[in-house]
Formats: C-alpha cells, sequence, structure tokens
C-alpha cells in the first residue's frame, strides 16, 4: 500500500503532494512501481495535528481519488470521516482505511452498503494528544483485544468479516517500548483472522532507535521492520517508498515461504 497524502503537513512527505496534479502522478507511479492499493489521505495524523474540516479533507481528496480510481488504480481512503468515506467510494475507493476503527456512527454503514473493504487501526487517544502520555499495562493483549472487538462491531454492523483488515497503529499513541512490542506481535494479531496491515514507513520509532534522522532517509530501517512483520504473518505494508518496499517485502515473503513447518 503506497501511502499518499494530501495535505500540506504529514511529518514524512508534508506539502509534497498537497496540489492534486502532483498528488495523482504520484499515486500513478506508485502502481506503476507496483503497489496494490494508494492509500489517499487529506488529513495529518502526525502527533499535535489539528483536525481538518469534512469539506476541506474531501476538497482535497476528492479529485485525487476519481482519477487515481479513473485510470484503474485499487485506491483506499485514509479517513475518520464517514462523510468523507462515503464520497470516496462514490468516487471509486475501494477500501476505507480508518485509524479511529469506525469511531464515527455512520460509518460503519458506509462501508457496508458499499461493500468496501476497511481497515480498522488501534489508537489511544487522539492525533493532537496521543504522544503526551501514553500507557499500558500489557500493549499486545490491549491492542489485540481492541482490535478484536471493533472486527466484532464491523461485522454487526453489515460488513464483510472477509474485507476487514486489523492495525496496531505503530505510533498511534505509543512509546517505542509500546511500538516495538506491536512490531514483534504481528504473528498474535495474524491470529485473529483478520489480514494485518502495518504502518511502519518513516516512522519516529526509527530516530527513537537511531537518532534524529530525517523521514526521507529512513527507508532502510523501515524495510528492517517489513521484513519481520512480513515474516511475522503481515500482509499489507503501508509505505512511503514502493519500490524498496515491495522488493523487501517479496524476498522476506519468498523466504517465509521456502522454510520448512515449524515442528511440533
Ligand atoms: N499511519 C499514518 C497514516 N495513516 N493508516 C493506517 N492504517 N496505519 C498507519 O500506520 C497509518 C495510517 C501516518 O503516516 P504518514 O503521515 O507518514 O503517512
Amino acid at each position: 500500500m503506497g501511502a499518499l497524502n494530501v495535505t500540506p503537513d504529514s511529518f514524512s512527505d508534508g506539502g509534497r503532494y498537497a496540489e492534486a496534479g502532483a498528488a495523482v502522478r504520484r499515486g500513478l507511479e506508485m502502481v506503476a512501481e507496483g503497489a496494490d492499493l494508494v492509500d489517499v489521505g487529506g488529513e495529518s495524523t502526525r502527533p499535535g495535528a489539528d483536525p481538518v474540516e469534512a469539506a476541506e479533507e474531501s476538497r482535497r481528496v476528492l479529485p485525487v481519488v476519481r482519477a487515481l480510481a479513473a485510470a484503474g488504480a485499487v485506491v483506499s481512503i485514509d479517513t475518520a470521516k464517514a462523510e468523507v468515506a462515503a464520497a470516496a467510494l462514490e468516487a471509486g475507493a475501494a477500501v476505507v482505511n480508518d485509524i479511529t476503527a469506525l469511531s464515527d456512527p455512520e460509518m460503519a454503514g458506509v462501508v457496508a452498503r458499499a461493500g468496501a473493504g476497511v481497515v480498522l487501526m488501534h489508537m489511544q487517544g487522539t492525533p493532537r494528544t496521543m504522544q503526551d502520555d501514553p500507557r499500558y499495562d500489557d500493549v499486545l493483549a490491549e491492542v489485540a483485544a481492541f482490535l478484536r472487538r471493533r472486527a466484532a462491531a464491523a461485522e454487526s454492523a453489515g460488513i464483510d468479516p472477509g474485507a476487514v483488515c486489523l492495525d496496531p497503529g505503530i505510533g498511534f499513541g505509543k512509546r517505542l517500548e509500546h511500538n516495538l512490542a506491536l512490531l514483534a506481535g504481528v504473528p498474535q494479531l495474524a491470529a485473529l483472522g483478520h489480514p494485518v496491515l502495518v504502518g511502519a514507513s518513516r516512522k519516529r520509532f526509527i530516530a527513537d532507535l537511531l537518532g534524529p534522522i530525517p523521514p526521507a532517509e529512513r527507508d532502510a530501517a523501515t524495510a528492517a521492520a517489513h521484513v519481520l512483520a512480513v515474516a511475522g504473518g503481515a500482509a499489507i505494508l503501508r509505505t512511503h517508498n514502493v519500490v524498496v518496499g515491495l522488493q523487501t517485502a517479496r524476498i522476506a515473503d519468498a523466504i517465509v515461504r521456502q522454510a520448512p513447518a515449524s515442528e511440533g
């Protein structure tokens, strides 16, 4: 999944694709590079970010979604707002990527009626405050329990369980140790029975470990996280560098498939 932020302020690529034409070009380039999905977002979710009105978010994303879908790309819309999701699905998106896991009371119905896919992500708090003081007793168990509950809620709302993907939400209300525990815990999350999406690309946990390297220089470090995510059974990697992401995933996947089944 190629991450395409049509925003002036996302932390990893903020401002580069704020203009619709540039965003569409980058989305098509991602498809040419081998992305199976292009994730279009119009609201920055970096720590401390302020919310964006639905009208402004729609203004940013809809022309991009429409153009990419018309060109044959499979588009996911990265939004927590049912109104934006509904308009994006109408414009040709196939998946709703909801970092709040259906917190908008209208969202589940929108997804169900459209027969769309959905990504349910875990977050503690909101983007504005989530990194202030995140706390867990057992982060993996708590995130797994949350995702299990939200998947059940999606199913009760009429969403096809086979169209539900789960995401631990790397960096969303998590300290370094929480992010590492969740990345190490991908096998336990995959055992919940849905495809697991991992969004580790260029995130701050990398700088927490390696020092203050800028986001655009974090792709090798991202690849290390991706290899282990694939080995742990992740199905989708949300990434900014599709070329490196795809090479990494294919090699890791080929090796995992060769490994003899574990005994016992
Ligand atoms: N991360 C960001 C935005 N949307 N969606 C999902 N499902 N999972 C994520 O980890 C995720 C997301 C923030 O990353 P960016 O602003 O660098 O693209």
